[in-house]
């Protein structure tokens, strides 16, 4: 937490009152606070029932007897998939495009309710007859194709649990959380597109079963890229000869609401991933509740598009799982945001009439970088509401984002939450909120947040701490995948009795929060969570390196940007020149995690500062890498490590 972001957010002073226009039709109203206020439980018991179709209606909300184990409605029994598609189908809105496909070399495709029900019938029972029943796990390794969508809700209509492996991942990291999960069924593709060419997916998943991944006994293959794959037989099979079999008619039946539905794997401040486990009622309620009065969604006239991938937790919540509970009309897109041309995102609102749109600030900084001539172009008049996800936005970006992106007229929500809260906790009320560039602001109706010190004090106004949940929340994780110790020392330790979210956070004079990054060995990498242990044991993995240290420092456009310092091993020291043995090193870290891990820069020194207690100094070399002077030095070892480290920077 460095001070001049403090400082630069106490001097935010421009405020945006809501247009009456808006509020008078807004699905929100400051009553839904009254009535949260009141009677947390009961909110959120009105919302589960009214927002969702219930097999058996749950008569208990909250079980919290065994804390931090939470069961919400966990004697109701629930389909998330009949929730996200047949119910709109018998509504009478079978018609009502759920997704407009939009590929990366401009292929497009339109799929209703009714087509998208109608697929999702087919592939469960393609997967039942493959074995797959309820409490399995299932890996899916995709592009960001319909199938990937259809794939999470067939999976999810058995009962069966889905963990979601982004696709830029490499096979190493793919073979970890398949086999940390014990997942029987790999779903992927043969490629997809990325910045006008085609990458292969079903290679890495060959790699990754070739060195392990025992449990899996088939590998289902869409096909999108059409380039070549190898091919295993009795493994490996097409989803389209498969889907072709499949029988049409799928009843969904009803699961415990607390039944799992997804383990998605996240960075922690170790080197191994979490897997986050997510169950189906709760998580359910607060997807749709959220997209539904965050976004101000009117699912008859809205088109709405989130820029998410499936294989990160927006895409989970925020396309999958909250719009379609919703009946919302989504446009999906495959491809990277300038591809072929750096107006490509512009064209898509402009083509489908987008009125709501989620993105990530690292997302609008290379806009802004790129110039307002871009989006000018085009005819952005149908937005509406304004979404920001992933890390702080800085209040230039929101207010560009805003003024350039909308009009001057939309409102923005600036939505803090993570893979752990499952939805949104802290975000603004469109309609009713009066908006602060650069805040998230308050608390969504029925969720509990505070500041604190870290004695476990509440800071008070006008002060920073560490932020953290007060009550338990109906999207909340469930536990780490196979490991409830670590469930409980990482989040509900710090403070007893509290969610410990690893944020730093800063209340303002009316107790607004402002969320100030990780304060953990977490960095953000544009919007994505990446360990600095993690691709600190990437480095050591290779021959040629003796000690690591990874830090995460401040970047223009991705928020922050992987920096690490490497000592070489003696024998390699003379035998390769520092370039030599960063651009091998670089590569390694690409290959082992994916290419988001690959650092910006690998600096090759003789020694890494340490306190007199062995512990790497991070701050100094955040300091380093990001030019600024060197800090307080005292408790460092020998202080001409820094002279020296410093050195080879320049
Ligand atoms: C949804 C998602 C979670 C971490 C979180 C925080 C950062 C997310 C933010 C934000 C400030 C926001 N973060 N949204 N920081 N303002 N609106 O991104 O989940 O990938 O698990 O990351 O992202 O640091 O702790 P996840």
């Amino acid at each position: 937490m460095s001070s001049t972001s403090i400082d630069s957010l106490l001097h935010e002073n421009r405020r945006f009152a809501p247009e009456p226009a808006f509020t008078a039709q807004a699905n929100a109203t400051p009553e839904l606070y009254d009535e949260a206020n009141a009677d947390r439980l009961k909110f959120w018991a009105r919302q589960a029932s009214e927002l969702l179709n219930w097999h058996t209606p749950f008569t208990q909300t909250l079980d919290w007897s065994n804390p931090p184990f939470a069961r919400w409605f966990h004697d109701g029994r629930i389909n998330v998939a009949y929730n996200c598609l047949d119910r709109h189908v018998e509504a009478g809105n079978g018609d009502r495009v759920a997704l407009y496909f939009e590929g990366e070399p401009g292929d497009t495709r339109t799929i209703t309710y009714a087509e998208l029900t109608a697929e999702v019938k087919k592939a469960a029972n393609m997967l039942a007859s493959l074995g797959v029943t309820q409490g399995d796990r299932v890996v899916l390794y995709m592009p960001m194709i319909p199938e990937a969508i259809v794939a999470m809700l067939a999976i999810a209509r058995l009962g069966a649990i889905h963990s979601v492996v982004f696709g830029g991942f490499a096979a190493e990291s793919l073979k970890a959380r398949i086999d940390d999960a014990g997942a029987k069924l790999v779903i992927t593709a043969d490629g997809g597109y990325r910045k006008g060419r085609v990458f292969n997916l079903k290679n890495a998943v060959d790699a990754a079963l070739a060195s392990g991944a025992e449990s899996v006994e088939n590998v289902v293959v869409v096909r999108r890229g059409e380039n070549e794959v190898d091919w295993s037989d009795g493994r490996d099979l097409w989803w389209h000869e498969l889907m072709a079999d499949a029988e049409a008619e799928h009843e969904a039946q009803g699961f415990e609401a607390e039944n799992p539905l997804f383990i998605l794997y996240t960075s922690g401040t170790t080197g191994k991933p979490k897997g986050i486990l997510h169950t189906s009622g709760g998580y359910l309620t607060q997807a749709a509740f959220t997209h539904k009065n965050v976004f101000d969604l009117k699912p008859e006239s809205d088109v709405y598009w989130c820029t998410a991938d499936v294989g990160w937790i927006t895409g989970h919540s925020y396309v999958v799982y909250g719009p379609l509970a919703n009946g919302a009309t989504q446009v999906i897109y495959e491809g990277t945001p300038d591809s072929p041309h750096p107006g490509r995102w512009w064209e898509i609102i402009e083509k489908y009439g987008v009125s709501l749109f989620y993105t990530a600030p690292t997302a609008i900084r290379s806009f802004m970088k790129i110039g307002r001539e871009v989006p000018n172009q085009y005819n952005l008049a149908t937005l509406r509401v304004l979404g920001s996800v992933g890390e702080p936005i800085n209040p230039e970006a929101w207010m560009w984002y805003r003024q350039v992106i909308g009009g001057g007229r939309t409102p923005i929500v600036d939505t803090w939450w993570q893979t752990e809260t499952g939805a949104m906790m802290i975000s603004a009320l469109p309609g009713i909120t009066t908006a602060k560039p650069g805040s998230a602001q308050v608390p969504l109706p029925g969720i509990s947040v505070d500041v604190l010190d870290e004695q476990g004090v509440h800071v008070g106004k006008e002060a920073g701490g560490l932020l953290v949940i007060t009550e338990p929340w109906p999207s909340m994780l469930r536990g780490i995948w196979g490991d409830e110790q670590r469930f409980v020392d990482t989040y509900w330790s710090a403070f007893e009795g509290k969610y410990f979210a690893g944020d730093g956070a800063h209340l303002d004079e009316d107790g607004d929060v402002w969320l100030l990054g990780r304060v953990d060995d977490v960095m953000n990498v544009s919007g994505h969570r990446l360990s600095t242990m993690e691709i600190e044991s990437a480095l050591v993995s290779h021959d040629i390196v003796a000690e690591a240290a990874v830090v995460g420092a401040s970047d223009e456009t991705t928020g922050q940007a992987v920096v690490a310092f490497v000592i070489l091993k003696q024998r390699h020291v003379d035998s390769l020149t520092p370039e030599e043995a960063s651009d091998q090193l670089r590569a390694h870290v690409a290959q082992q995690i994916g290419a988001i891990a690959r650092p910006r820069q690998i600096f090759v020194v003789a020694e890494l500062p340490k306190t007199r207690s062995g512990k790497i100094m991070r701050r100094l070399l955040r300091d380093i890498a990001e030019g600024r002077e060197i800090g307080d030095t005292t408790t460092l070892t020998d202080t001409n490590v820094v002279a020296s480290i410093s050195a080879s920077f320049r």
